[in-house]
């Protein structure tokens, strides 16, 4: 069997296909694992991240796709997902297409991994402590560590019997957020150094022109996460951040919202994307140029 998620794979993505490889690995079914990208530096604590290959050694009979509501979204592991004729998906986004031949798909659900952690636990499988890590990563990471509306009553219950199976908690915790690479945190300082605040501490933003990259040595890769940095503020409800990662002309927005204020429909203009409280898009201009564009629509979006 041929498993594979998402590109940019998250914890959830990731956590998800190593479980699934585990689990079948203890019924004896031989499998493998692709994704179109390898394991940010953040999972690569992930018990056999090396499984996980950019295409397949061997032509599968049925693929197992997790974390997905798109084909897309497969990336360069498409071809070889297609190849396979039949397709199994687990996910739990809200379905743009229906791709898959079995769908096991709940909505409700905080996490991919949790809808494998009931089926794991309705086959009666054995749940391994590696296979608990993976899990409990996947339900870690997309409910915030718990701090997400999407924490339910049962992810509780079944991330404690994950515990049990010797899930590590305390590793994934300081796995994924406390292990920053040196180029992070020295981005942070320029991020707060050109933070402005605006329409009563509403809106808070900041900008990393492409010279903040070539003088620290970082990638777009170390960006992740430091809008939220401009959240802390108690009276921010917005947040931006906009920078210039490669070369000129080419800039990322990405946004942050508290509560009801849509940034997902504010971007839209842009031709941005993502959730009502994380949303982002690219500009093919200067960041000069993108930045008044950018506060301007957030303005509005706040009734300023
Ligand atoms: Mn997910």
């Amino acid at each position: 069997m041929l498993i594979s998620t998402h590109l940019n794979p998250d914890g959830d993505a990731l956590g998800s296909a190593l479980a699934m490889s585990l689990y079948l690995d203890s019924i004896e079914v031989e499998n493998e694992v692709i994704c179109n990208n390898l394991a940010p530096y953040n999972l690569e604590f992930l018990p056999h991240k090396d499984r996980i290959r950019l295409n397949p050694k061997k032509k599968h009979e049925l693929a197992i796709v997790l974390d997905l509501d798109s084909l897309e979204r497969l990336g360069k592991t498409r071809d070889a997902i297609e190849d396979c004729g039949r397709m199994v998906l687990i996910d739990h986004h809200i379905p743009h297409q229906e791709p898959g031949d079995v769908r096991i798909v709940d909505v409700k659900a905080p996490a991919t991994a949790l809808i494998l952690t009931r089926l794991f636990f309705a086959l009666n499988a054995k749940i391994s402590p590696e296979m608990a890590t993976c899990l409990l990563t996947g339900i870690v990471t997309d409910t915030g560590s718990f701090r997400y509306r999407n924490t339910t009553p049962e992810s509780l219950e079944l991330c404690a019997k994950l515990l049990q199976f010797g899930g590590d908690l305390v590793q994934i915790n300081e796995e994924v957020y406390q292990k920053k690479p040196i180029e992070s945190v020295l981005l942070l300082r320029k991020v707060l150094d050109n933070m402005k605040v605006l329409c009563d501490d509403q809106l808070a933003y900041s900008v990393l022109p492409a010279k903040d990259f070539t003088d620290i040595g970082a990638v777009e890769m170390h960006t992740e996460g430091l809008v939220n940095e401009m959240m802390f503020i108690r009276t921010t409800k917005i947040s931006a951040l906009l920078r210039e990662p490669g070369e000129r002309k080419l800039v990322r927005a990405s946004v942050r919202s508290r509560g009801d204020i849509d940034v997902a429909a504010a971007l839209r203009e842009f031709g941005g994307g993502g959730h009502k409280n994380a949303a982002g898009c690219t500009f093919e201009m200067s960041i000069e140029e993108a930045e008044p564009l950018l506060v301007e629509a957030l303005k509005k979006c706040l009734g300023y």
